[in-house]
């Protein structure tokens, strides 16, 4: 039986790839395990149905037999040991890979996510002007670190890996703004990710969803 996950019936970005469902999409799609997909509400999201997969009233969450998960990075973790594509075989560099899992979701999204949250509901604050370079400046310190790693190199640590996939979602988090536009190499690792045909499927599926309905009122 084919897996399935939840997604936005109502998407703030409409579908153009930052709700996370997006993440396990491109995983599925990179191994070639094809899924069916449940749309929630806002409201759904929070009732106790919901709940009982994802406890804090999220999405997205994976269902397969009688196992549920939830956190994108355990799902992709769990995609990747069920299938070939997403992991490389030797040990060391599979724990390599892992460790850049990490590292996109603990190092480089938090800041990305308090800038994106800021801009949303402190925008009207009086400190908001003032914190906003302080915001910006702890993004930049993290992609210094992030283009100096990454070099002219197209992956992160050998061939693209669970570790590029999260981070290239991470990163495109920023595409709405300017900061990144100071590093080439990671506004070129972002378009190779985009570039790979899983990628582009993913793509297209969660935009379906909302070519297919009215726009969020
Ligand atoms: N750390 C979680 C974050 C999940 C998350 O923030 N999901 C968003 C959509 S991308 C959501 O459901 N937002 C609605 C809400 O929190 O009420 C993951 O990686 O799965």
């Amino acid at each position: 039986m084919n897996p399935t996950i939840t997604a936005f019936e109502r998407s703030p970005d409409r579908g153009r790839g930052l709700a996370r469902d997006m993440r396990v999409r491109w995983a599925l799609e990179e191994v070639g395990q094809p899924y069916e997909v449940r749309l929630v509400s806002f409201r759904a999201m929070k009732e106790p149905a919901h709940r009982v997969l994802h406890p804090f009233g999220q999405i997205p969450t994976y269902e397969e037999g009688d196992l549920a998960l939830f956190e994108t990075g355990s799902i992709i973790f769990h995609i990747a040991g069920r299938h070939p594509g997403l992991l490389p075989d030797d040990a060391n560099a599979r724990a390599r890979a892992i460790t850049w899992m990490f590292a996109a979701l603990n190092t480089i999204e938090p800041p990305i996510l308090d800038r994106e949250i800021a801009s949303l509901v402190e925008r009207d604050k009086s400190w908001y002007e003032e914190r906003r370079p302080i915001l910006d400046d702890r993004v930049h310190a993290r992609l210094v670190d992030l283009s100096s790693h990454l070099g002219d190199a197209d992956w992160l640590d050998g061939a693209f890996s669970a570790g590029d996939l999260l981070m290239v979602t991470v990163l495109r988090r920023l595409s709405s703004s300017s900061l990144i536009d100071s590093y080439p190499n990671l506004i070129a690792y972002v378009a190779r990710g985009e570039a790979r045909p899983a990628y582009k499927r993913a793509f297209a599926a969660q935009l379906a969803v909302f070519t297919k309905m009215p726009p969020t009122g």
